[in-house]
């Protein structure tokens, strides 16, 4: 049974993290098989959004920390190698991928699973899903990201108290607090979030990879340098046939078709 179940639709591809029995843990293989599914993701053209969820009442609990030999006499566990192969890979694919990435937080979302939830371009939760930076609770550090996304987020004064405190947080407050983008009712969340991807992948493809290149790039540049990116790039955007296809759709009155090229 694959560890991540991968559906087809409409320009749409489904990535459900699938080990339910312990609220989607990672373990390698999974991480792997997610690595290898982005990859997959970002060659195929006819993916044009892609939208990752969990099997069950939980979305990711990180990391399956019966995986890691914690019994008396066993060497000790070398973490940087899980970050190095587990997670950095899944979130850098995350934010490299040229397609948006809808986030739909079907449950808790514990340690690198929040974290990694945040890596994606728009996060929609269940009414009773919940985020928590679990990792004080076992002696950790925030990693997958947390520490860059979750100030950028939310601040410094939020992001510091829940990675300190390790506090569960409500998908309502999380959307208040501007840590995700929208909350529905758990019964609806799957529709949801493939109705925003369909939408998504009717939309510039290539201009959404651009502008994910800018938010990316915009943590790091200064001013001038942002201005010299989004110039180069809106020249890029410019070039493309979608951008021909938009005005002559607005000058003509009628919606525009996309290809995403
Ligand atoms: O290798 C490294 O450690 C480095 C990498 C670090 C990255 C990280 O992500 S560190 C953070 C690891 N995650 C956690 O510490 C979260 C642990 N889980 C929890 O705190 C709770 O399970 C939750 C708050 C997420 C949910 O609580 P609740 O009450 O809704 O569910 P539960 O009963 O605790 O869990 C349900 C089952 O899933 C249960 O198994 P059982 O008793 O039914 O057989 C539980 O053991 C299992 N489970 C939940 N989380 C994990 C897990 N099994 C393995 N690993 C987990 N992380």
């Amino acid at each position: 049974m694959s560890l991540v179940l991968t559906e087809r639709f409409d320009g749409v591809l489904r990535l459900t993290l699938h080990r339910p029995d312990v609220l989607n843990a990672f373990n390698l293989a999974m991480a792997r098989e997610l690595q290898q599914a982005l990859d997959a993701a970002a060659a195929d053209p006819t993916v044009r959004a892609v939208i990752l969820t969990g099997a069950g009442r939980g979305f990711c609990a990180g990391q399956d920390l019966a995986s890691v030999d914690m019994s008396p006499g066993a060497p000790p566990v070398d973490l940087t190698a899980f970050i190095r192969d587990q997670y950095n890979p899944v979130v850098t694919r995350l934010r490299e991928l040229p397609k948006p990435v809808i986030c739909a937080v079907n449950g808790v979302a514990a340690g690198a699973g929040a974290n990694i939830a945040f890596a994606c371009d728009i996060v929609i939760a269940a009414a009773n899903a919940s985020f928590i930076q679990s990792f004080v609770k076992i002696g950790l550090v925030p990693d997958s990201g947390g520490t860059w996304t979750l100030p950028r987020l939310i601040g410094h004064a939020r992001a510091s108290a829940l990675m300190l405190l390790g506090d569960k947080v409500p998908a309502a407050t999380a959307k208040e607090w501007g840590m995700i983008w929208e909350v529905c009712d758990g019964a609806e969340l799957a529709d949801r979030a493939m109705a925003m991807a369909t939408m998504l992948a009717s939309q510039p493809t290539r201009a959404f990879a651009l502008t994910k290149q800018l938010l990316n790039a915009s943590s790091t540049n200064d001013l001038a340098a942002q201005l010299a990116l989004e110039e180069r790039l809106q020249g890029e955007a410019g070039r493309s046939a979608d951008f021909t296809e938009g005005v002559r759709a607005f000058l003509e009155k009628r919606p525009p078709v996309f290809t995403g090229q």
